[in-house]
């Protein structure tokens, strides 16, 4: 049964799409468009209405069909089929009417929308271009800075503002969409307003300052760095203004084909499906039941309580934070008040909204005022004697059904659960500092947490606007666990010839968003100092893999918050320069280890530290701590800074070759010992067997 069907109400020849779960322009919606305009052309229809049923108008072409080889027609052909049809089309907008959905709202000749509806070219995101039009009728209709801003944002705007934009026609106030829909087009008719076709209107040449685009490609350049579709959208975008509208159509064309078979676009629409199959609990079923999540305590008011209160407070829900004293309360208090009342200073938030938020945030220095709390949060000093004071207390006050959860970053959730009478309520919440800006949220489920438990964090990571992902018990789950094989290659190769500075451009201009020692500095070396302290000297492994953390933390250089890390920082502007006396510290050290200095080349760097994060990751996927490989992504793309257009850790080590990055392992078992180079198992079982990740992760659903 075609997705598209059509029906005449009041000489109105109406279009419905009905193709969940977004009304993608999957290859049956595209033949059921063509053959219905077509058929249309003939009919004693007035004029044609094209809606959507269901939640949004069409969200896009069809992603899922990008692996597979493209079926006519075409997107591009078929909008040409609606913008060159003789009768009338009017594209009648709800929800989100986004990239190849858009363009087909473009290519009719009206558009109307409730105005809780948005639209957007958000391409971009995936490495794309608008491929049907985008890219030469949006500046034809809107103007060059409109369309620019709108595709290289990839952000959705309101229809008030595509309104303004003349990006559509008319608004409606809420309410049934196909009733007013239908009015406004029979109106059109009673005034026979012309047909608008966006590809017959020229672009005013003094409507835009020629030196744009130039502005345009440098500012991106940084903005999305290494990224090759926002180069390409600008000279889409300026071509509209020196081609005729078939001509910048095929440029158009020629650009969005080479941005799908990029590995950068591969990369970014394997990240979009892996972030929603994060969210699908393998051996949870769908109807587990839900906790009622109504009010939220966080145990710790420091910089991860005061940042994890503001998740809940962004969502509307009050929280009360705990601190051991006035003092530490009404300092986290304060904090908080200070970030939001910055955010409105800045616009990002209104100043109502801001004290709204405030308000929302309560504190307790007595645990006794937890007694009807839904949820614990607790994110107080990483020692397990502290958890355990805490959660013996949790325990005590706490009502039936309450959900204990710790924010720990290493320490054992099932040794945690056992310090309370209910381990099936305890469980993992683990933010990412700074906790209100970064997305990811590793969800941790100890051996004895209950499904309903684990269903709750994973509908409230949703509803604070987190990335959840399902990780089991060990030392640092997916994130922390990867960054620690990470930084220990970071320290490797400073002793053994690499510079702090080498090291950092050559991760960056690989894509990672911060080198591993600009994120050191900013974390803090005091923080990873303490840390180490509670390990015995075999869990801290190899002395050189962290004895110029050590040294710089006893010479008090802790970082960019005491001016001196690997780096110096300007105690005004933070701004970072190399310091020539850390590389004596290192030329020192490695002396004392006996190690001999030499030159390392960037793509050594590379290798080394990517491999290392590989191998971890195909270990915690061999021991369940993951559920797939694509959520080890997830969790290294929204937590650790990982380039997404490279997909995450695991999906560039498929696309470098599992056999190649099984051999480069083995090199450095040979070179370097197996203390850190022996291959994880997994890795070499599918090498060895030539078995693909995919068709081994079939194998063990
Ligand atoms: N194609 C295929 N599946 C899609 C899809 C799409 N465009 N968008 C969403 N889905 C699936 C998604 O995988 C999930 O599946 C389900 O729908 C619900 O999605 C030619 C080339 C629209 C804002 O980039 O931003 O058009 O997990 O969980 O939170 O120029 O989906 O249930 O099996 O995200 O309510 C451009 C992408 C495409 C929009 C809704 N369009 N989608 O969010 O639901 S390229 C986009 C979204 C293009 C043209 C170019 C969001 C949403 P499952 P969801 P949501």
């Amino acid at each position: 049964m075609s997705p598209v069907s059509y029906e005449i109400i009041e000489n109105i020849g109406i279009i419905t799409i009905d193709n969940p779960p977004v009304n993608a322009l999957s290859h049956a919606v595209r033949v059921g468009l063509v053959e219905t305009v077509h058929q249309a052309q003939n009919d004693e229809s007035d004029a044609l209405l094209l809606i959507c049923t269901g939640k949004t108008f069409i969200a896009g072409a069809d992603i899922s069909e990008f692996g597979k080889p493209p079926q006519e027609p075409f997107l591009p052909d078929v909008l040409n089929t609606l913008e060159q049809s003789d009768k009338l089309i009017v594209a009648a907008l709800h929800g989100q009417a986004l990239g190849g959905g858009f363009e087909t709202a473009l290519s009719c000749h009206y558009r109307c929308a409730l105005a809780s509806a948005k639209v957007g070219l958000p391409e971009v995101n995936l490495g794309l271009l608008p491929g049907a039009g985008g890219t030469q009728r949006t500046p034809r209709l809107a103007g060059v800075k409109v369309a620019l801003d709108l595709i290289l944002s990839g952000k959705p705007i309101s229809a008030s503002t595509a309104l303004e934009d003349h990006l559509i026609d008319h608004v409606f106030a809420e309410g049934d969409l196909k009733t007013q829909a239908l009015a406004y087009t029979k109106g059109l008719v009673a005034q026979k307003a012309p047909l608008r076709r966006a590809s017959e209107q020229e672009i005013d040449q003094n409507s835009f300052d020629g030196a744009i685009f130039d502005q345009y490609r440098k500012t991106y350049a940084k903005k999305l760095r290494n990224q090759n579709s926002p180069q390409l959208i600008v000279d889409c975008v300026e071509a509209a203004t020196k081609e005729n509208f078939t001509d910048g159509m095929k440029i158009e064309r020629d650009a969005f084909l080479q941005c799908r078979a990029s590995d950068q676009s591969a990369g970014l629409r394997h990240i979009f499906f892996a972030e929603r199959q994060a969210a699908k609990i393998k051996d949870l079923p769908r109807d587990t039941a839900t906790r009622d999540i109504q009010s939220i305590a966080i145990i710790g008011a420091g910089l991860m309580g005061g940042g994890i209160a503001m998740n809940f407070a962004n969502a509307g829900i009050p929280v009360k934070m705990l601190e051991i004293n006035d003092d530490a309360l009404n300092k986290g208090l304060a904090n908080v008040a200070k970030i939001y009342r910055s955010m409105a200073a800045k616009n990002r938030i209104s100043p109502k909204e801001s004290e709204k938020r405030i308000a929302l945030i309560s504190g307790t220095t007595d645990y006794n005022d937890l007694q009807d709390v839904d949820l614990v949060i607790e994110a107080v000093f990483e020692s397990i004697e502290v958890k355990k004071d805490v959660f013996t207390k949790l325990d005590q006050v706490c009502k039936d059904g309450a959900i204990l959860a710790t924010n720990t970053s290493y320490l054992d959730i099932n040794e945690i659960a056992q310090f309370t009478k209910r381990p099936q309520d305890v469980i993992g919440l683990h933010f990412f500092s700074p906790a209100h800006i970064m997305k990811l949220l590793e969800i941790v489920r100890a051996d004895e947490t209950v499904d309903d438990v684990m269903a709750s964090a994973m509908a409230l990571a949703r509803k604070i606007k987190k990335v959840p992902v399902q990780a089991r018990v060990c030392y640092g789950f997916i994130g922390n666990r990867m960054l620690r094989q990470y930084q220990r290659e970071v320290q490797m190769c400073l002793i053994e010839g690499a510079s702090p500075e080498q090291i950092d451009k050559s991760m960056m201009d690989w894509g990672m968003a911060m080198g591993p020692l600009m994120v050191a500095d900013l974390a803090g070396l005091d923080i990873s100092y303490k840390a180490r302290q509670a390990l015995s000297d075999e869990q801290k492994g190899d002395p050189k893999s962290y004895r110029i953390p050590d040294v710089l933390f006893e010479m008090g250089r802790i970082g960019q918050k005491s001016g001196s890390g690997y780096y110096i920082y300007d105690p005004q502007t933070k701004a970072r320069t190399a310091d020539p006396s850390v590389n004596d510290i290192i030329e020192r050290e490695a002396a004392a280890f006996g190690v001999t200095r030499k030159a390392m080349s960037d793509e050594e760097v590379l290798n080394r530290l990517s491999l290392a994060l590989i191998n971890e990751g195909f270990k915690i996927l061999e021991e369940g701590i993951a559920q797939r490989a694509s959520d080890i992504d997830v969790v290294y793309c929204f937590g650790y800074g990982f380039p997404k257009y490279r997909g995450g850790p695991m999906l560039f080590a498929q696309t470098r070759g599992l056999d190649k990055v099984y051999q480069d392992i083995c090199a450095y078992r040979e070179s370097h010992g197996d203390l850190y180079w022996t291959p994880s198992k997994l890795l070499q079982n599918l090498v060895e067997t030539n078995t693909s990740l995919s068709d081994w992760e079939e194998s063990t659903q």
